[in-house]
């Protein structure tokens, strides 16, 4: 199948999907959520394939939800479209392995996606943050509650609250990545542990995938419900339309507070 903001490409019984975006640093909207989702299906279908990776270019993993498809949005259509759930909803649904594989910049949304793979390899190029709050919004696809089950509410908070990013180094001590790869070898590297994984009994990744799963997602359901109202009430505000609007603009927000 043919997709316009990515690129599928089997190697051996790995399924590797490249987020192509480049001039907005693969900035998630709808057509590209749409289309990763629709991969990640028939990789999850196809019996050929038994791990997938996702990765992005090296500037940019995912530079975060495209804040330009946001910024016009309401309260209403937020709420009405229940904005992020489909995507949420249809990547924790996939049951095989999935690889994120992160140079660059992973933000916001990026960050999220990379999340919701099962782990993240990192190359010592790659940046993590959540600034969401610089826009006057905060996350939407889970981050607010992974990126605290990963790193623990300490960082977690002072991430969310200031929107500083995190380098690669900072990433593994504090268990957001399970290594660091150089740059160069970063895809090569997630596509020879994925083939080992596939190389692996199926079922029983299938099992080992739900098991770690079950420890880890606890109430997580209630957690990104929760959170996904609260970023759908940020678009009532006045400071989301002038956070986002002074993206665009190229210029520094004055928030009203309101
Ligand atoms: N949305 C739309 N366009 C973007 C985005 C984005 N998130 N990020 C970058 N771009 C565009 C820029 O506007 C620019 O386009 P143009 O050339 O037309 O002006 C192009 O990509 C290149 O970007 P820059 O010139 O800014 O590149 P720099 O190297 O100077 O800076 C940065 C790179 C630091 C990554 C910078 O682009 C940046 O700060 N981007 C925004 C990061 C951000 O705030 N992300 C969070 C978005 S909000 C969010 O994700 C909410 C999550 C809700 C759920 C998501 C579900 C998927």
């Amino acid at each position: 199948m043919a997709y316009a903001t990515i690129l599928t490409e089997s190697r051996g019984p790995v399924g590797l999907i490249t987020l192509n975006r480049p001039q907005a640093l693969n900035a998630l909207n709808a057509e590209l959520l749409g289309e990763l989702c629709t991969a990640l299906e028939a990789y999850d279908a196809d019996e050929a394939i038994g791990c997938i990776v996702v990765t992005g270019s090296a500037k940019a993993f995912a530079a975060g939800a495209d804040i330009k498809e946001m910024a016009p949005q309401s309260y209403m259509d937020m709420f009405k479209a229940d904005f992020f759930a489909q995507p949420h909803d249809r990547i924790v649904a996939i049951k095989k392995p999935i690889i994120a594989a992160v140079a660059g910049y992973a933000l916001g949304g990026g960050c999220e996606i990379a999340m919701l793979c099962d782990f993240i390899l990192a190359a010592d190029t790659a940046k993590f943050g959540q600034p969401e709050i610089n826009l006057g919004v905060i996350p939407g696809i889970g981050g607010s509650q992974r990126l605290t089950r990963f790193v623990g509410k300490s960082k977690a908070m002072e991430m969310c609250l200031t929107g500083r990013m995190m380098d690669a180094a900072e990433a593994e001590r504090a268990g957001l990545v399970s290594r660091i790869v150089p740059a160069a070898d970063l895809v090569d590297e997630a596509i020879k542990v994925a083939t080992a994984i596939a190389e692996k009994s199926q079922p029983i990744v299938a099992m080992a995938k739900q098991a770690v799963n079950r420890a880890y997602e606890g109430t997580l359901a209630e957690g990104v419900l929760f959170e996904r109202r609260l970023f759908h009430s940020t678009f009532a505000t006045e400071d989301q339309k002038e956070g986002m609007a002074a993206f665009v603009e190229k210029r520094k927000p004055v928030f009203k507070q309101k």
